[in-house]
């Protein structure tokens, strides 16, 4: 007898699939509903491993899986192929980062087709390759056109082991670059940004949209990174100086309690305060400045710290009561937000209350929290509450802790007796009156620095002219080609390699023909990543990025499918690029990726697999001895796809035997194709049926795990009749296996398509319509009674849903649990109710 071979099986349909490109989507002429599936696109680090053995079977879930419901499905893939760890490499290894990024490419692509993923491979793409990064230069290039592009010098997150810059999202909580682990640090440099704050109120506000289809953690890390806070700006007068600065504040019902002020020791405004101070002020400055720029920002905003900082010598005067406000700068107040200056209430604020502790500043008390229901009291006893206890002392300055909560105004003129919020209204009102300040937004969002000093990347399609202008390369002149690797010092130092490129930095000023220089910087690999799925649409065309035609077919991605690594950085930056094209009126959507299924890590014994930690499952491995089906179906099995799962724990063997199990089924199969479904044994033909009725809702919800239960469920029944029911010739047996065929195909492809053929089928079962469930084979084969005495709930019968009003009284009379509790009472009243409740009404 012939034996489940997944080797034989993988071999013999890899071939026949690869001539058939049964996955080659075309929208021409195709009026089926469309779907865009897409699978975040590997970075080719290597070859695939155990992660991308899982993202891209439950992608592929999805995908196939609306082929199966009459969608023209566009599943493409394509490779993320800038980027440092190929640099790295070249370096260690002295060769060239293309060599080295293409072979992994051409690894991962054999791999990729032997795990059968149902990708359109005609519209593969590479980041890497001019064809591609032409149109991210072009992209560049419309920023740059609407100032949405721009340099600045400033202080940026300085990797140290791969001196680069470090995008803030890059750098970790603990303020370690999350590529080489280095502790980040600050420099000043002249970097390109995109002006992404622009945009931070859509980003924000476009959430809802999202809101019920993106996983809400998702949401909440977005809607956090870009962190608004609404309130105002106070302009406060400095004395010796004619322009006024201005604070923002969350809390300007504060103002009256406003008792210093504090910049940031790194702003430019703290420099230019203290050009004016004494020599020891300037000195002491200079020293807390250097002491400053080598801790981290997470330190700085750390609030367990000890609070350090510098007088200035100079005095503000605050606007609404004209006191003396001294000036200090301290390491809490950041240069990067708001206006790097702020009002020091240290009442109500812990950060200002510490450090008015530290270098007794005065503190003033200017909302009263004082009641038990809104104050700050950290223990409230029921002595307080009904008043024989008093009040402990709420003193911000003996307690050492800041009133952060609601209550009336006090100590502060027009605003005393007012709420927190009516105050806020009150003085933002009576404040732009007098042109002293104004409502205002925040968010704690950066703009995105997108310039590195590394060669692996696309070039900025910028030169600069003699006089310093920035000239951007004629469109007609991309792309701005990459020189060759070979020659240059790849080296890290904090300069772009590409600087060493003579003949390649040099050009003509394409405005006059001068002498001018190319900006030798590349591109952030996240630009690339920015705007990928619009390329798929058409990744061969030269005379446009995407096509808004194919745009207005296919996008915005229906379902997004990846790990939630990519939670903030890589889905903030798609969605900003996605409102840019919407803006310049290329795409007619606001938001890339519809829907977004998260999958969950592959761990082992708990633990993140790492080279590191020497607990890799290597993917090449597993699918050798498994067999390509077997680990998809257990990733797919192992569990809710958005849970970690741990290799472990699961059973490929398990897997395959139930493969090996239903393809049998499929093997056995004896009636032609032709039989009369309707003459099969009807208790299997209602697993069946039901199986068809319930998998789309669990697909849909990405319930994989329990689709494959079921299935087994279903192999069982099937098996059942096969061995010691109807037989193999049944005709429910056949309608079973291809049900079972079908559905297999979502997740295991190759035993799928063998049973298709063994049923009798010409390939592709990929393409085959999704099996409608007969109503009439839904109805349930049994309902559960309930019965009662005396309005108790005795027992539960099983019974069919047809039964006589009769037998069920008679079934639940016989019922012993009835008997025994009716004893030798008399039986007065009897309700019964087909199909569900009988109920006994008795007297002693
Ligand atoms: C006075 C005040 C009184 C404040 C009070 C708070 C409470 P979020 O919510 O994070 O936006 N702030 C403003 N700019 C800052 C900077 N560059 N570095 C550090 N802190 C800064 O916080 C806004 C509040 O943080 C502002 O409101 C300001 O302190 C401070 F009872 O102003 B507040």
């Amino acid at each position: 007898e012939e034996v489940y071979d997944f080797a034989a099986i993988q071999a013999k349909w890899q071939p026949i699939w690869e001539e058939l490109a049964p996955f080659k989507t075309s929208a021409e002429g195709d009026t089926r509903p469309r779907k865009y599936v897409l699978d975040m696109f590997p970075y080719p680090s290597g070859d695939l491993h155990m992660g991308h053995a899982e993202v891209y079977a439950l992608g592929d879930v999805v995908a196939r899986y609306w082929r199966h419901q009459g969608f023209n499905v566009l599943h493409p893939i394509g490779w993320d192929s800038f980027g440092l760890p190929a640099e790295n490499a070249a370096i260690k290894r002295g060769i060239d980062p293309r060599g080295w990024t293409y072979d992994n490419i051409a690894q991962q692509k054999k791999s990729m087709k032997l795990y059968a993923t149902s990708f359109d491979w005609d519209r593969e793409l590479h980041t890497s390759d001019p064809e591609y990064y032409k149109w991210t230069q072009w992209l560049f290039l419309q920023l740059h056109k609407k100032g949405l592009a721009y340099r600045k010098d400033s202080w940026v997150n300085w990797d140290p082991i791969d001196q680069t810059v470090l995008a803030n999202e890059q750098v970790l909580a603990d303020g370690t670059s999350d590529r080489s682990g280095a502790v980040v640090v600050k420099k000043k440099l002249t970097q390109w940004y995109f002006r992404i704050t622009d945009y931070a109120d859509r980003l924000l506000d476009d959430l809802n949209q999202l809101e019920g289809t993106w996983p809400a953690k998702v949401l909440n890390m977005q809607r956090n990174w870009i962190g608004r806070s609404i309130g105002a700006d106070v302009d406060f007068a400095i004395e010796g100086r004619t322009e006024r600065v201005t604070v923002f504040t969350t809390r300007p019902d504060t103002l009256f309690g406003a008792t210093f002020m504090v910049v940031a020791p790194d702003s430019d405004f703290a420099a230019e305060l203290v050009a004016e101070a004494t020599l020891d002020v300037q000195e002491a400055f200079q020293d807390y400045l250097l002491q400053v720029q080598r801790s981290t920002e997470i330190e700085r905003q750390a609030t367990d710290r000890p609070k350090t900082g510098v007088f200035l010598g100079r005095y503000a005067i605050n606007p609404v009561n004209g006191e003396r406000l001294p000036v200090w700068a301290a390491d809490y107040v950041l240069a990067d937000y708001g206006t790097g200056a702020i009002m020091a209430v240290p009442a109500h604020d812990q950060r200002d209350l510490d450090f008015a502790r530290a270098f007794n500043l005065p503190v003033r008390v200017v909302v009263d929290t004082n009641s038990p229901a809104t104050g700050m009291i950290p223990v409230i006893t029921q002595g307080m509450l009904d008043g024989t206890e008093e009040l402990p002392e709420l003193d911000p300055l003996s307690t050492g802790i800041a009133l952060a909560g609601e209550g009336r105004l006090i100590n502060s003129g027009p605003l005393n007796g007012l709420s927190k919020i009516t105050a806020i209204k009150r003085i933002i009102e009576q404040l732009t009156n007098d042109g002293l300040g104004r409502s205002a937004k925040n968010y704690r969002l950066r703009d995105w620095l997108v310039s590195r000093q590394r060669y692996w990347g696309a070039p900025i399609p910028i030169i600069h002219g003699a006089d310093g202008a920035e000239i951007p390369v004629p469109e007609d002149q991309l792309p701005v080609l990459l020189p060759p690797a070979e020659g240059l010092d790849l080296k890290p130092r904090g300069t772009s390699p590409l600087g060493g490129a003579t003949d390649w930095v040099n050009v003509p000023n394409p405005i006059d023909g001068t002498p001018a220089t190319r900006d030798a910087d590349t591109l952030d690999t996240f630009v690339d990543s920015s705007w990928y799925f619009l390329r798929f649409l058409n990744p061969s065309d030269d005379t446009k990025a995407f096509d808004p035609k194919e745009a207005e077919k296919w996008a915005p991605v229906d379902q997004y499918v990846g790990g939630v690594e990519h939670a903030i950085l890589h889905l903030l930056y798609a969605r900003f690029i996605t409102k840019f094209l919407f803006d310049e009126g290329y795409v007619s959507f606001t938001e890339p990726f519809t829907a977004l299924l998260n999958q969950g890590m592959v761990i082992l014994d708990g633990a993140k697999m790492s080279k590191s930690r020497g607990n890799l499952v290597y993917f090449t491995e597993e699918v050798e001895r498994h067999g390509v089906d077997a680990v998809r179906l257990t990733m797919a099995f192992a569990g809710p796809p958005e849970d970690d799962i741990d290799w472990a724990d699961v059973s490929p063997v398990g897997s395959a035997k139930f493969l090996a199990r239903a393809w049998r089924v499929a093997r056995d199969v004896t009636s032609a194709p032709d039989v009369e479904w309707k003459t099969g044994d009807v208790t299997l033909r209602r697993v069946t049926h039901r199986f068809l009725a319930d998998a789309p809702g669990l697909v849909e919800s990405f319930k994989f795990n329990v689709v494959v239960a079921r299935l087994m469920e279903l192999v069982n029944a099937t098996r059942k009749v096969i061995d010691t029911g109807a037989g193999s010739g049944d005709a429910a047996v056949r309608e079973a296996a291809e049900a079972t065929a079908m559905a297999l195909n979502l997740f295991a492809p190759y035993a799928a398509e063998d049973m298709w053929q063994h049923l009798g089928y010409e390939p592709c079962i990929a393409l085959v319509p999704w099996r409608k469930a007969e109503q009439t084979l839904l109805v349930q084969e049994s309902v559960t009674a309930v019965v009662q005495v005396d309005g108790k709930m005795r027992t539960l019968l099983e019974v069919s849903p047809k039964i006589s009003s009769e037998d069920l009284e008679k079934m639940a009379r016989d019922a012993a649990a009835v008997i025994r509790s009716i004893g030798d009472r008399e039986i007065i009243k009897v309700i019964v109710r087909v199909p569900k409740l009988v109920s006994f009404v008795t007297r002693p």
